[in-house]
């Protein structure tokens, strides 16, 4: 395959930002009252404003031209058909298929995988009407309260980001808990309020070898039998998430407790899977199958709209424009909606495990930038530490800012505070504010000519600041897997653009090996010389101040 920069639409879109690099998002709405209209689209009931970029209606033929040339609507129909373009793990990627339409067959290696997914579908609702209901109890016959999801990554973030976006909706009787880090205090912390005699657990692991998961989940086992002295309580008060149904049984969960998913599903996005039973256990089947029915919704957007007016496309575009001729380095997300807190953290999981790589497909080093950074924070609390930076810093940052029209309270006038502070960030960064305003503001306060040419360089906002915003009625659990799969798709695109198998995460391996070895030693407890001199310190000293009574 030709490098990026080689390409036609690459080298145009090149010439194309010396020529434009310099214009100002205040002259461009100046010279098109029609911008609004021309750069935003809707789909699935979320409207994207996507007038605030640096672009014009050039720039995006471009950006489109090279979403063609680099073959975005083949590789989207090989992932949608269930060929294995995880091509260093030979697997499909298959998320949509769980939340697909269940009379039409997906099929992967010939095989079709919607009656699987129905099945784990139907055992879900069985499993969670019955805890719902009290039907389910623990093993000494009280109903279930807490409930504690053991997964790290993929087996953690999806889940908690869902079970916290949609509070509004779950039932008040069940609360829903993460633990995810090998940190005890993690777990320590969690079980201290919960009574083993209602408590749930459910470990939620794709390979069930990860080193977090199984440590927290023996750790969870011990804390139960030690209260309930008898292992018959281990089948009343575990279940698990799993494609290894081997080591779940060796665990002491019964098979019919497994639920099931398989290598087809990325951890990343595997929250439409039988990962997602914490997500149905706190909000009830019907809403997780309404998640699906959003997700579902933008997946057939995405497989069918002109790129034109293709949100995931135009999202990832406007990202290549600025990682490629910007050397934007961050991108920023910023959900107006304290429910979504967790968004910021389960989309750097997303992007940078996916897009964060420096070979392309082929093994070759990639020429240029890929995945950037992502990083934000929910609501106006942003504002009142890091925003000083993207304002009158000295790096460009896009940014996505989220918003709803209704509140899940009846405290509109609070609701609109919010988002008067939303929609005033994304004009002040775009728009900044004429020198002349500062000065004649100076001026009133009555500041001498002198004293208002020292100030004005700190107080002046030279805006050009590029964002995207989302508006969607409300969060519900339909416009929250319209909003989750907008992104999936976005980090598809991007990742075909820059040729990289977003579906792996080799990155992640090596610590974790290098971490077992360490573990063994810092167990033997004796000094040690076999690593660098750093390493070699920092084991020594840590082992001497440990054994210092
Ligand atoms: C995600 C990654 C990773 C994975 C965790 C947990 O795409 O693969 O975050 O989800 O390492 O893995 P297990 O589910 O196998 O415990």
């Amino acid at each position: 395959m030709v490098d990026l920069t080689g390409l036609q639409s690459w080298q145009a879109l090149a010439r194309h930002a010396r020529d434009t690099s310099q214009e100002h998002l205040s002259e461009l709405f100046r010279q098109d009252t029609q911008r609004y209209q021309r750069f935003s689209a809707e789909a699935c009931g979320l409207l994207l404003d996507y007038s605030k970029n640096r672009v014009t209606q050039e720039t995006l033929n471009l950006l489109l031209d090279l979403a063609r040339e680099r073959d975005v609507e083949a590789w989207r129909e090989r992932m949608f058909a269930g060929e294995p373009i995880n091509l260093t793990e030979h697997r499909a990627v298959l998320h949509t298929a769980l939340r697909a339409h269940p009379d039409r067959p997906v099929t992967v290696s010939g095989e079709d995988v919607m009656p699987a997914v129905a099945r784990v579908l139907a055992q879900m609702r069985r499993f969670t009407d019955a805890v719902r209901s009290g039907e389910w109890t623990g093993y000494t016959g009280k109903r279930i309260t807490d409930v504690v999801n053991i997964g790290i990554g993929g087996s953690d973030l999806g889940p908690r980001l869902a079970t916290e976006a949609l509070i509004p909706f779950a039932s008040r009787q069940l609360r829903c808990h993460f633990v995810s880090n090998i940190d005890p205090s993690h777990m320590i912390e969690t079980l201290a309020p919960l009574s083993p005699e209602t408590t749930l657990f459910i470990v939620a692991s794709k390979t069930f070898t990860t080193q977090e998961t199984m440590t927290n989940a023996q750790l969870a086992r011990d804390w139960l039998l030690k209260q309930v002295a008898d292992e018959r309580a281990v089948a009343r008060h575990f279940v698990a998430l799993s494609t290894n149904a081997d080591a779940v049984s060796e665990f002491g969960i019964l098979p019919e407790n497994m639920f099931e998913f398989w290598d087809w599903v990325g951890g990343r996005y595997s929250l439409w899977s039988a990962i997602g039973l914490p997500i149905a256990l706190s909000v009830g089947m019907d809403n997780f199958e309404q998640m699906l029915a959003g997700a579902r919704c933008m997946d057939e957007h995405f497989r069918s709209a002109p790129l034109e007016t293709n949100l995931p496309v135009i999202m990832a575009m406007l990202g290549i424009w600025y990682i490629g001729f910007f050397d934007a380095h961050s991108h920023a997300v910023m959900p107006y909606d304290q429910y979504l807190r967790i968004l910021p953290a389960y989309l750097q999981q997303l992007d940078m495990e996916s897009n964060g790589k420096s070979v392309c497909r082929d093994g070759r080093p990639v020429d240029g930038s890929t995945g950037p950074i992502i990083w934000g924070q929910a609501g106006t609390n942003g504002q009142h530490a890091f925003y000083q930076l993207i304002h009158q810093g000295t790096r460009l940052i896009p940014a996505d800012f989220i918003m709803s029209a209704h509140s899940q309270h009846e405290l509109e006038h609070q609701h609109e505070q919010l988002i008067s502070n939303c929609l005033a960030q994304t004009e002040a960064l775009a728009f900044g504010r004429e020198d002349s305003a500062i000065v004649a503001e100076l001026e009133q306060q009555g500041l001498d000519a002198d004293a208002v040419a020292a100030l004005l360089p700190h107080k002046r906002f030279a805006g050009n600041h590029p964002t995207n915003t989302i508006l969607m009625d409300e969060l519900n659990p339909y416009s929250l897997g319209v909003l989750i799969a907008l992104y999936e798709h976005k980090v598809f695109v991007q990742g075909i653009i820059w040729n990289v198998n977003s579906f792996d995460q080799w990155g992640v391996e090596l610590g974790k090996k290098l971490a077992l070895a360490i573990q063994d030693e810092l167990q033997s407890g004796k000094p040690v010389s076999t690593h660098d001199s750093s390493t070699n310190a920092l084991i020594n000293e840590y082992l001497k101040r440990r054994h210092k009574s």
